[in-house]
């Protein structure tokens, strides 16, 4: 156990080097234009994360978080149980105390206190626990609101937080057979229950919501993660009566006290954009803000409104929200138009040690991360962890918030820009979307440039008004700035920007001038990397070059020298990890995607394993329609990228150069642990 740790920990070290590397060559290569060299910011310049130890016979794999009075945090966790902790802060350079304040429940996620009771939230029920004897450990524990027990893994219950009424907000996950299914009543729903047990049915369409969080209006407001009828993981707002879009839950909007109208038969699965759908589907509410997949993210978590007063940075008033997979944190800034909420999802700061899954603000204003990554892995190679975050006071430059604005955007920038350097800067504006239908996530759909007719910059230098061609609602606006930079020369930390777009603001548009006009970029041939894909079948292994993807056994070969077969095992790991051929065999390679997330096998040079994963990682938006496969020389042999229950088999002619050829998973994050060896053995 300890040593695989260990290893994780190293290959995931020697990763962040080779990232850091990438990022510097990229940055290199937009300064060459440029006399003076820009000025890098990193997140940990700014953010500093601290690791809470946690005591060896602890497993603390956290579901839920609450601070009680004097400074201690409540953490309920997976296994059930619920630990005090003491001194969290560390204060005077003590070591945190932990004390088992209740145990036996059955995969806690969620507690809050409500009076001076916690409430924690696990399988089946809300339960209050009492500590009567003052004594330290709960002696009571009262079952609050109850719900039928089904034994599948993925009924997760998740909750609570409070809202305006004082009610307490909790969600329901579907469970999984080999789709999301509502398996008993009130499974992907939000639910409100008071203290004395009263339950209120609110909303549903719920797929695998582990997070809510309160703004300052009152409004509620979920995360949520790719899946069925979810192209991807996005944050959106809750009303009564609202349907968020996978139907299983509405196989209950018929039950007493259901606000919901939609009935199962009212969805179509079309594939349109959700926006469109919900267009001709009244109660269909579409996100506020999609959270791109592995651009942003793949596995949604907690939500956490900055209200504490700028102590952790410009960014009150917005949404932190976690994610579990890339064991990090994002940022959004809503704005409400037309009454519709909308928005912009950016990087806030990644590192953390396992799985981000729950969020809180500690009194100093710093924030206590809570974590986990059973079940899915993370890119932080803990299996769970407790890690504090801090702000050190100064600004970083970042994209504070983005509006929409009647013909295009509006970036408001933390401290002004350079603004003869802005004027000289990359603008690129693409708009794209999601599928929305029974499948399991979606490509990118619908992508295209959006033409930049004029770019304004405020005379503060704060800001920067981008005027768009046309603007379109119901998608997603990559807002990428190359080459802005801060008064003190400084690059945007991150120079990207993720806009749902639900509605068009009124008001005046910005009257193009001379001044302001944008010339229109050169048209870019399209990348070639597409070819490689179409090989045709019957392509003779004889030329030069093989092809690196070949579908069809070549017509010259009578069978195949080798046959090898590939599945994914739990924990992002392939089940053969060591795989043996001779130098210029004839291999058939299959590869039978069983998880429940999309894999591929990418083969590269030797040695090239980790290039080729941060090259793949660094794709952008063409990454999922190229397979994650990046066009590099270091590419030998590759499957496509498979979804869930999926197969495909390819041939290739094994290298004639012994030696260790790296196999590897490129969809992001994964080539940190999913990957083995083939070795190529002389043929005597
Ligand atoms: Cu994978």
């Amino acid at each position: 156990m300890q040593k695989k740790y260990l290893l994780l920990f190293t290959c995931v070290l020697l990763s962040a080097v080779v990232v850091g590397q990438h990022q510097q060559h990229t940055s290199a290569t937009t300064e060459q234009q440029n006399a003076d060299t820009a000025r890098i910011q990193k997140e940990e310049d700014f953010y500093k994360i601290t690791t809470i130890p946690i005591p060896r016979h602890v497993e603390l794999e956290v579901g839920g978080m609450v601070f009680l009075p004097g400074d201690k945090l409540a953490v309920c966790t997976r296994r059930g149980e619920v630990w005090i902790i003491t001194n969290p802060y560390m204060r005077n350079g003590e070591s945190p105390q932990y004390r088992l304040f209740a145990r036996g429940l059955h995969e806690a996620l969620g507690l809050n206190l409500v009076g001076d009771d916690l409430y924690v939230v696990h399988r089946a029920e809300i339960t209050r626990l009492r500590d009567l004897d003052a004594d330290g450990e709960a002696d009571e524990y009262k079952t609050v609101y109850t719900w039928p027990l089904v034994p599948n893994y993925h009924e997760y219950a998740y909750g609570t937080i409070l809202d305006k009424q004082g009610n307490m907000v909790l969600n329901l996950n579907l469970g999984w057979t080999n789709r999301a299914i509502s398996l008993s009543k009130w499974d992907g729903w939000m639910l409100k229950v008071d203290t004395a047990g009263n339950m209120k049915p609110f909303a549903t369409g719920l797929r695998s919501p582990a997070g809510m969080g309160i703004n300052g209006e009152g409004d509620i407001f979920y995360s949520e993660n790719q899946g069925d009828w979810v192209g991807s993981g996005y944050v959106a707002h809750v009303s009564e009566g609202d349907f968020m879009g996978n139907p299983e839950g509405l196989k209950w909007a018929g039950e007493p006290g259901s606000p919901v109208k939609l009935r199962f038969d009212d969805i179509p699965d079309t594939d349109e954009p959700k926006y469109d759908v919900a267009k001709r589907v009244p109660g269909l509410k579409p996100p506020a803000v999609w959270l791109p997949h592995t651009l942003l993210g793949i596995s949604t978590s907690d939500l956490l409104l900055s209200d504490n007063k700028g102590k952790m940075g410009p960014f009150d008033g917005q949404f932190f929200v976690g994610d579990q997979g890339h064991s990090k944190i994002m940022r959004v800034a809503l704005e409400k138009v037309k009454g519709v909420y909308q928005g912009a999802a950016f990087p806030f700061r990644d590192g953390f040690s396992s799985g981000v899954f729950r969020m809180k603000w500690g009194s100093d204003g710093s924030m206590f991360v809570g974590m986990t990554n059973r079940g899915w892995g993370s890119w932080g190679p803990e299996p769970f962890g407790l890690q504090r975050l801090e702000w050190n006071g100064k600004t970083p430059f970042v994209m504070k918030a983005i509006k929409a604005m009647p013909d295009g955007f509006e970036i408001e920038f933390t401290t002004p820009v350079d603004i003869i350097r802005a004027k000289a800067a990359n603008y690129t504006v693409t708009s794209f979307t999601y599928k929305y239908g029974h499948k399991y996530g979606s490509p990118v759909i619908n992508d295209a440039e959006r033409e930049i007719k004029a770019m304004n910059i405020s005379p503060d230098g704060k800001s920067i008004r981008l005027v768009l061609d046309s603007i379109k609602p119901g998608y997603i606006h990559e807002i990428k700035l190359e080459g802005v930079r801060s008064n003190d020369n400084f690059l945007l930390m991150h120079n990207v920007g993720y806009y749902t777009l639900n509605q068009i603001p009124d008001g005046e548009k910005l009257v193009i001038t001379e001044e302001n006009r944008m010339k229109p970029k050169p048209k870019e041939e399209e990348p070639v990397a597409e070819k490689a894909l179409t090989i045709k079948a019957g392509t003779t292994t004889k030329a030069p070059v093989q092809a690196k993807r070949l579908l069809k056994q070549p017509t010259e070969w009578s069978k195949p020298d080798q046959s090898i077969i590939l599945k994914p095992v739990n924990g992002l790991k392939y089940d053969n990890t060591n795989i043996t051929v001779k130098a210029g065999a004839k291999v058939k390679l299959t590869f039978e995607n069983t998880d429940d997330m999309p894999h591929n096998v990418v083969i590269t040079a030797p040695g090239s394993a980790d290039e080729v994963g941060v090259a793949a990682l660094n794709m952008g938006l063409s990454g999922e329609r190229m397979h994650y496969v990046p066009q590099s020389s270091k590419v030998l042999f590759y499957t496509g990228l498979l979804q869930p229950g999926k197969t495909e088999t390819i041939y290739f002619t094994a290298p004639s150069a012994p030696g260790n050829y790296p196999f590897v998973c490129t969809y992001p994050g994964h080539y940190l642990v999913m990957r083995g060896i083939i070795k190529v053995a002389a043929d005597k």
